[in-house]
């Protein structure tokens, strides 16, 4: 096996089997998934037990709250890309684009949010369909001393659609879960670096300032959220297992391959091994 760095974040891996590798094997990629955020297992092929067997290993695989996107047979599986036209034959951009609105971190509106996120690669397009990432480590460091002075010890409130509500993809029933409260500095628990939780599409305020000055404050980090050095553009291949760290990288799908091409991939949402929520 080899584990060869993509940038300053993003590492990639051959020449191994994610489903045969001892623990030794499976102990160096999680050490490089916590030294470069995100990693690529290249060349596998998988079913969908393969997957969720492989997707354990690092944590408790947790259903998505979106249900009409979840593999029927496999509820803890999402499937991305499919049933992507209505019944009218026009796109359905929810579909299309998930993921593709701005930078986030997957899960901030749990109460425990996913550790990981784990997708694997069914169908590429020709062109297109890349997904972005972005160290939220660098968005902490760059942040100005006046911006640290003031998130220190904060508080912000999340919610799935956040702001703008966006929350289709949610069945009815499911969209009136209330905000929760995270640390917007905090200290990842493995690694020990400090990072800037932050999700511009899912953060409602922050706790202990005025609604203006939170907004400002909100439209202030946003800034510094993405540091370009510290950014990795991940082109899929088919047979990719790409698992990122959803408490230190934001990502974004670029949302702009042939619609009429499949793009299409399992997907996982991993928390801490004994998360209770
Ligand atoms: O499809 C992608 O490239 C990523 C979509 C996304 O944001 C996610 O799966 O959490
Ligand atoms: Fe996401």
């Amino acid at each position: 096996m080899e584990i060869r760095p993509l940038g300053a974040i993003g590492a990639e891996v051959v020449g191994v089997d994610v489903k045969t590798m001892d623990d030794a094997t499976f102990g160096r990629i999680y050490q490089a998934w916590l030294d470069w955020n995100v990693v690529c297992v290249r060349d596998q092929a998988l079913t969908l037990d393969d997957f969720l067997t492989y997707s354990r290993r690092y944590g408790t695989v947790s259903p998505h709250p979106s249900k009409s996107t979840r593999h029927p047979e496999y509820p803890e599986i999402t499937v991305l890309g499919i049933n992507k036209f209505k019944s009218d034959g026009t796109l359905n951009r929810d579909i299309y684009a998930r993921g593709a609105e701005g930078f986030h971190t997957d899960g901030s509106y749990e109460e425990v949010p996913f550790k990981a996120t784990q997708l694997y690669a069914v169908a590429i397009p020709s062109t297109g369909g890349d997904t972005f990432f972005s160290s939220a480590y660098a968005a902490y460091d760059e942040l100005p001393q006046h911006l640290k002075c003031r998130l220190e010890g904060k508080y912000g409130t999340f919610k799935y659609g956040g702001r703008a509500q966006r929350n289709r993809l949610l069945d009815e029933q499911d969209r009136h879960e209330k905000p929760v409260r995270h640390p917007l500095v905090r200290v990842h628990p493995e690694t020990g670096r400090t990072l800037l939780y932050y999700d511009q599409g899912k953060i409602l305020s922050i706790e202990g300032f005025e609604d203006a000055e939170s907004e400002a404050i909100i439209e202030e980090m946003k800034g510094y959220m993405l540091q370009p050095p510290c950014q990795y553009r991940h082109q899929w291949r088919k047979g990719d297992v790409v698992i990122w760290d959803n408490r230190c990288s934001y990502h974004k799908a670029a949302g702009d391959y042939p619609p009429e091409e499949d793009r299409i991939h399992w997907r996982v949402s991993i928390k801490e091994h004994g998360a209770s929520h």
